[in-house]
């Protein structure tokens, strides 16, 4: 069964909306619900702003700088000679009615003034005349500029509240990421690349910000401002209106066919993008190897390949874009052209006043934008979904080992360990451990000999259940560990691995590992058992001296040192070894040796050995050979056999001689 490790999960196409998804996202939204209300709220009442601001217009051209019969009830007369009635009872006004007799008016009404023959008196005499129109405007320029105010604060208080929820819900699902991700067992990071990983606590889940910041809520507001803009122009001229909306098929037509194209060109940015990151991931991890291995052009032909795809989908992105957006332009400009033939005929007509042409000429223009807008949220919406999908999909992702179904047995001291016919195979079919079968008891030493891939680090996983068996079962204390909690075994346990993996930050923290009250002398003494004291006395800053990731500033055997110096830090009462397959000097070797005979003294140990020096003063020595036990005893035992174990020891008696590295890992 081959994994391809998760790489088709970026190449599906996610559907712009799903509900079975959106439901799922509601909990993470559940304790920002009232901001996300208010931000609707926010948004409704920011629409309603800005659907006032062409209505103010109107009204100051209808009202006062073109008054409209209709609308100030103070014209009247024929379609020809509309009066516009001037206020006797003031007597600046009375002066001027008695100043122009030829150009005002008396009727029953009183006196007025054809508004064509306004602009025949003199500049000054019109302000006076006027003067209540030029108020009005005033008025409404005030109100205008209120408006503009009130829709800036509002803007800022719905940015600010959408934003404490975006990244609300970012920062909460970034935590439940992390924390899943730290819980799942070891043979799922055996499959997923790491790049992948990454991408998803950081891409995806900006993703998701995207998703509530610029569209769930924005939905709302275009679907607002749409049919706002609709019903006030419906209201204020029907007909004109009805002549706007015959294009609306066509845009949407066009908006859809662009979604459907760009959501094409999205997926094939989205796979490249991942490709990318781990090319660059795995380049930068394996740098010593392509340098060495000379490979650097060769990579160098891969990743300029896939960058020019990068590219190419890039510009096909660009390209779309570079003739939807002009073409949503041409047909909001074709729209305006419409507005004005017939609302400019009307005007002429005087069916339709001069303020209702202006605003519909501004609401046109608003009508637009959302609609240019709706590829562009449509695809956010798409990237989203399918970042939600995976993210569940990682969620979901349930491979823990499993926990106990009673509560569990609290360990005691480890008294004995057993392992009962163990059977394991990482991958099925593939054995690797057959029918594996010891004892151990408190105070005793085992050692675990055997050529490399025997299955020797194996035994070692399942032991600290990094892994269950396929078949048979490890008691501890006679307790399947399956029903022990295993964090109480772990902490009962120090595992010095055969590469130790040391953590970015400071010596003291790696062999502190968290452990707050951890006395100075303590620490002495811990680096003294651990023969640790010459190497931090070299290093610049001492106990403070910051490692590199993965400790990889330091040298191997140093890394041994400080793992065994953790191991004793936690001062455990059993101590998994996996002895180190490096070459190591004799003097470091010898240091190592000693520091590890003392963490072994009067402690259970289980330990990997690669050197039979390290083997022969255990209390049992297991020989294993492909998986199965095929030897057990002393050395004396094993020795006299003349058996594997025999064989092994001259091979390397014979190694050394001819000065190479010590080791039994010889097949
Ligand atoms: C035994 C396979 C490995 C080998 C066999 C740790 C590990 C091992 N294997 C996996 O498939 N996944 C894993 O995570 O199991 O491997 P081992 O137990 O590591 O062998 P060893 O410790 O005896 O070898 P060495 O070289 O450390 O002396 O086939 O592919
Ligand atoms: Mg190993």
């Amino acid at each position: 069964m081959f994994s391809d490790y998760g790489y088709s999960e970026e190449k599906k196409l996610g559907k712009a909306y799903d509900f079975r998804l959106l439901k799922r996202l509601w909990p993470f939204t559940r304790p920002y619900r009232i901001h996300l209300f208010c931000a609707v709220l926010l948004i409704i009442c920011i629409t309603l702003l800005e659907l006032a601001l062409p209505y103010v217009t109107k009204m100051a051209i209808d009202r006062h700088i073109v008054p409209d019969r209709e609308i100030s009830g103070r014209i009247v007369g024929d379609e020809k000679n509309r009066l516009l009635y001037a206020d006797t009872s003031r007597k600046e006004i009375a002066d001027l009615v008695r100043k122009y007799p030829s150009l005002f008016h008396t009727d029953s009404r009183g006196s007025g003034i054809a508004l064509a023959d306004v602009s025949k008196m003199e500049m000054t005499d019109i302000m006076v005349l006027r003067q209540k129109d030029i108020a009005g405007v005033g008025f409404l320029a005030g109100i205008f500029l209120i408006i503009v105010l009130l829709d800036f604060g509002l803007n800022f208080v719905q940015v600010m509240v959408m934003e404490y929820a975006g990244q609300g819900v970012m920062h909460d699902l970034r935590m439940k990421l992390f924390s899943h991700i730290q819980g799942l067992s070891v043979s799922f990071f055996n499959r997923s690349p790491v790049a992948r990983l990454v991408t998803r606590t950081t891409n995806d889940v900006q993703n998701m910000h995207e998703l509530f910041t610029s569209v769930i809520v924005f939905v709302f507001k275009d679907v607002f401002l749409l049919t706002g803009i609709a019903a006030v122009l419906l209201s204020i001229r029907w007909q004109l209106a009805l002549i706007c909306f015959t294009l609306l098929p066509f845009m949407i037509w066009i908006s859809l066919y662009f979604s459907r194209q760009v959501r094409e060109i999205f997926r094939t940015l989205r796979i490249k993008t991942s490709e990318i990151n781990t090319r660059f991931s795995e380049t930068i991890g394996g740098i010593k190897v392509i340098q060495l291995f000379r490979q650097e052009k060769a990579n160098y032909k891969k990743f300029t390949v896939l960058n020019h795809e990068f590219y190419e989908a890039g510009m096909g992105q660009i390209r779309i874009f570079g003739i939807f957006m002009p073409m949503i332009e041409l047909f909001n400009a074709v729209a305006l052209a419409l507005v004005i033939y017939y609302g400019g005929r009307g005007v002429l007509s005087e069916e339709v006043s001069l303020g209702v042409l202006v605003a519909f000429i501004s609401y046109m223009r608003m009508f637009f934008n959302p609609i240019r807008d709706i590829a562009e949220k449509y695809n956010i919406l798409q990237n989203a979904m399918s970042s939600a999908e995976r993210i569940f999909l990682l969620l979901d992702t349930d491979e823990r080992l499993s926990s106990p179904e009673k509560e569990p047995r609290l360990l005691q001291n480890i008294e004995h360990i057993a392992f009962e016919n163990v059977c394991h195979a990482y991958v099925k079919g593939e054995t690797v451990l057959r029918d594996v079968s010891f004892r151990i008891t408190a105070g005793e030493t085992v050692a675990i000999v055997g050529p490399t891939g025997a299955g020797k680090t194996s035994a070692i996983n399942l032991l600290i259940r990094f892994y269950d068996p396929v078949s048979g079962c490890i008691r501890i204390n006679g307790q399947d560990i399956r029903e022990l909690d295993i964090a109480r075994v772990r902490s009962e346990t120090a595992l010095v691995t055969q590469d130790p993996f040391l953590f970015s930050g400071t010596v003291r923290d790696n062999i502190v590992q968290g452990n707050r009250d951890f006395s100075e002398e303590k620490m002495m003494e811990v680096l003294e058992n651990a023969n640790c004291r010459s190497l931090i006395e070299k290093l610049p800053d001492g106990l403070d001296t910051l490692l590199s990731e993965g400790g990889s500033s330091i040298s191997s055997g140093e890394r041994q040192l400080l793992s065994i110096a953790r191991a004793f830090a936690r001062d455990p009462g059993l101590i998994l070894l996996d002895e180190a397959t490096s070459y190591i000097d004799s003097e470091t070797e010898v240091r190592i040796q000693e520091a590890l005979a003392r963490l072994m003294e009067n402690r259970t140990a289980i330990i990997v050995a690669h050197r039979l020096s390290t083997a022969r003063s255990a209390d049992k020595i297991l020989v294993l050979r492909q998986g199965s036990i095929i030897e057990s005893g002393n050395h004396a035992q094993l020795m006299e056999k003349r058996g594997f174990y025999y064989k092994l020891h001259q091979l390397q008696n014979r190694s050394s001689e001819d000065g190479a590295a010590p080791g039994i890992s010889v097949s």
